[in-house]
């Protein structure tokens, strides 16, 4: 059944196909940015691969290829007034929330990132559960998580909760969370005030814990170049997989942080779009949280780099990997089993990773060589400080 849906951080990556793929399926939808993002690019001096229009081009274009209409509501979600007032005019039955800072290096720039990332993030989805509660307590709050939030423990990651038995008794949590930046704690911040808000007030929410997303396009945003997704490949705003597939295209050997054996869930960009439309489809039970792991297969980054050089190398190209100092303080071996049944359970068809869909990205990839800048690829971002304030010499 068409449904209204508002698409919270609709300029993004994920954001803007996620905006075509629903309206394309008959809902109606509006997209809330406040285009930070176009920001911290400029801050940074990186740039995506696609040039990216403007968002009522984006738009305009959108209703002569598809022939639907896509609402643009521009604002910011840490002000609650714009918030309370979005939710309230456009009455959605599903809101979709992707609006957050979404890189973990930025977040650990400094102190001022790391402010940043967490109020922006932690403010804006209260204000989103206010307004939900105050002014439209039916809907739906599918709200982007990440496995990030999980960590690397030394036991089975479960799907968002885990039942502690203790002196005899026993007891169901929200699964223990161990996250490596300050982005993924502002995630964890979010879960656990979405599960508040979910037992005090009835708010129905699913938090989908997605893993690492690549790929270059999906079914809406490759009919028309002016569709284009929001692609990067620089140090911050860049993933894996999809840095991998650029610094192939240029020569540029692969940045495998250390030695290689840090693990986490991967998913194609497609399947995003998919397990989004599931939580839509579906939606929560008042007063539940639902917690879904979002992701299709386990990969460690060294594995990832060896797929992509074969896949390059069978194109003729000459590629390297440089196992380089890890910018990040996080474990490069270490256990990793994390469960992701649910969202299989509702429908899933993963696209899984063959060397056919690497070298489709590769192809695509190559025909913007000329947007690459090789500089972005490293821009010195640190966990620890090489030498933390304060720290004495070792001749005191
Ligand atoms: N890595 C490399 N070389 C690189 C880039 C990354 O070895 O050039 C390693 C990282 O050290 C890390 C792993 O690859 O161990 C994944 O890093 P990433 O940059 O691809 O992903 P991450 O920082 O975890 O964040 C990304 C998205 C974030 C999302 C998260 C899902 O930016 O929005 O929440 O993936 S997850 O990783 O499952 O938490």
């Amino acid at each position: 059944m068409p449904q209204r849906i508002l698409v919270l951080g609709g300029d993004g990556y994920l954001g803007w196909p996620t905006a075509m793929a629903l309206s394309r399926a008959g809902h109606d939808v509006g997209v809330v940015d406040s285009f930070a993002k176009r920001d911290w690019e400029l801050e940074l001096g990186v740039r995506p691969l696609f040039p990216i229009p403007t968002m009522q081009e984006r738009i305009r274009a959108w209703r002569e290829v598809a022939e639907r209409d896509i609402e643009l509501l521009v604002g910011d979600l840490t002000d609650y007034p714009f918030v309370e007032s979005v939710v309230e005019s456009f009455r959605p039955d599903t809101i979709i929330h992707y609006g957050e800072q979404p890189s973990a290096p930025y977040s650990m720039i400094d102190a001022r990132h790391a402010a940043y990332t967490q109020t922006n993030n932690v403010v804006g989805n209260l204000n989103v559960l206010f307004a939900i509660r105050d002014r439209s307590p039916e809907t739906h709050l599918v709200k982007l998580g990440t496995m990030g939030e999980y960590g690397t423990p030394d036991i089975d990651i479960e799907e968002g909760y885990l039942t502690v038995e203790h002196n005899g008794r026993r007891h169901t949590f929200l699964y223990p969370k161990t996250p490596g930046s300050f982005y993924h704690l502002s995630k964890v911040h979010d879960s656990h005030n979405i599960h508040f808000a979910c037992r005090m007030w009835g708010i129905r929410a699913t938090d989908l814990n997605q893993g690492v997303v690549y790929g270059v396009e999906t079914d809406e945003s490759a009919l028309d170049p002016r569709l284009a997704t929001s692609f990067h490949f620089d140090e911050v705003f860049g993933t894996a997989l999809n840095r991998f597939c650029a610094q192939a295209v240029v020569g540029f050997p692969l940045t495998v942080y250390g030695r290689g054996g840090q693990t986490r869930g991967y998913l194609n960009i497609r399947d995003t779009i998919q397990c989004v439309g599931l939580a839509v489809a579906n939606p929560a039970d008042p007063g539940e949280l639902r917690v879904y792991n979002q992701f299709t297969e386990l990969f460690n980054v060294l594995e990832l780099a060896e797929r992509v050089k074969t896949a390059g190398e069978h194109l003729g190209w000459r590629i390297t990997i440089e196992h380089s100092e890890n910018p990040r303080k996080e474990a490069e071996e270490h256990y990793y089993n994390a469960k992701h049944a649910k969202l299989l359970d509702l429908g899933l068809q993963p696209r899984l990773l063959n060397e056919e869909l690497l070298d489709t990205m590769l192809q695509r990839i190559a025909d913007h060589s000329d947007r690459i800048d090789q500089a972005s690829f490293v821009k010195h971002v640190r966990w620890v400080p090489e030498r933390p304030v304060g720290a004495t010499s070792a001749r005191g």
